[in-house]
């Protein structure tokens, strides 16, 4: 599973040589929202790899970034232990273990929003944004606006005109429990072989948005299709964890605060895109 972590590390060493030099490269960015939740991790890099496997030029680089800046990663500790559970497969540590230095190379394999240098995107030969989990681009992010050219989220559009021309791809569906609900639907289809790593990053983040499916309020058909679908097909895989026990390991780690600072405590549930989750 850790080669996914290699397949992120060499994408976002593409991505820094080119801001870095200048080089004129074509580059997609797939940004999660700024609350930079479970879903909105796990959909921003399923979708960048997705769409890197899928991609028709192959010099195009892919890169998912999670939209907070890295200082503030650690206080998403749901985020981190599943990152960490799933990608370098320590399945037996508790939540409190997981700031080690085993998890240094997964998070030098992240790309977060202060890693990247905005004043250079001029210099790439095209840029094109892929918004997960969000239908609005907050303001400091409003430059990036002619560059989305693809929008799957589960929030309500809020205001009566849609801000995005025909030429985006949207699939906004409301209510959905979990954008990743929406994302699994998608790939079932498209990239039905996605590896059991890449579908447990999903799985994680359907079954915490939903409480496993038992919140009657968040969970939608769409959520139970696409539960069932991921149980289905990869529950059998070693290390595959069930479905409440997937839930009850979320919330521990999501309580668990004993390594955040107390701006971290402060910052935790701070969202400013209206009814991002
Ligand atoms: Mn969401």
């Amino acid at each position: 599973m850790a080669a996914l972590v290699a397949e992120l590390t060499a994408v976002k060493n593409c991505l820094q040589r080119a801001l870095q030099k200048g080089v004129r490269e074509s580059v997609v960015l797939v940004f999660g929202n700024e609350s930079c939740d479970l879903d909105s991790a796990c959909c921003s890099i399923v979708y960048a790899l997705f769409a890197q496997q899928k991609r028709e030029n192959k010099d195009e680089i892919v890169a998912p970034v999670l939209n907070l800046k890295r200082e503030q990663f650690l206080s998403r500790t749901e985020v981190l232990f599943w990152l960490d559970r799933v990608l370098l497969n320590n399945s037996g540590r508790s939540s409190s273990a997981v700031y080690d230095e085993a998890c240094a190379r997964l998070l030098d394999s992240l790309i977060f929003i202060d890693d990247i240098d905005f004043g250079q995107i001029d210099t790439f030969r095209q840029l094109k944004v892929k918004m997960m989990d969000h239908n609005r681009l907050i303001d400091a992010q409003k430059f990036l606006e002619p560059y989305v050219d693809e929008i799957i989220d589960h929030h309500e559009v809020s205001g009566s005109a849609h801000p995005w021309s025909n030429a985006v791809r949207t699939e906004i569906v409301h209510p959905v429990g979990s954008c990743a609900s929406l994302i699994t639907r998608r790939l079932r289809d498209e990239w039905p072989s996605m590896p059991s790593s890449v579908a447990l990053l999903l799985y994680g983040a359907i079954v915490l948005d939903t409480s496993a499916l038992l919140n009657s309020n968040k969970t939608t058909d769409i959520d139970v299709s696409a539960v069932e679908y991921l149980e289905s097909k990869y529950s059998g895989v070693e290390g595959w964890p069930g479905r409440s026990y997937t839930d009850a390991m979320l919330i521990e780690a999501k309580m668990d605060v004993s390594r955040m600072s107390a701006f971290d405590i402060f910052g935790k549930d701070f969202k400013s895109v209206p009814g991002s989750q």
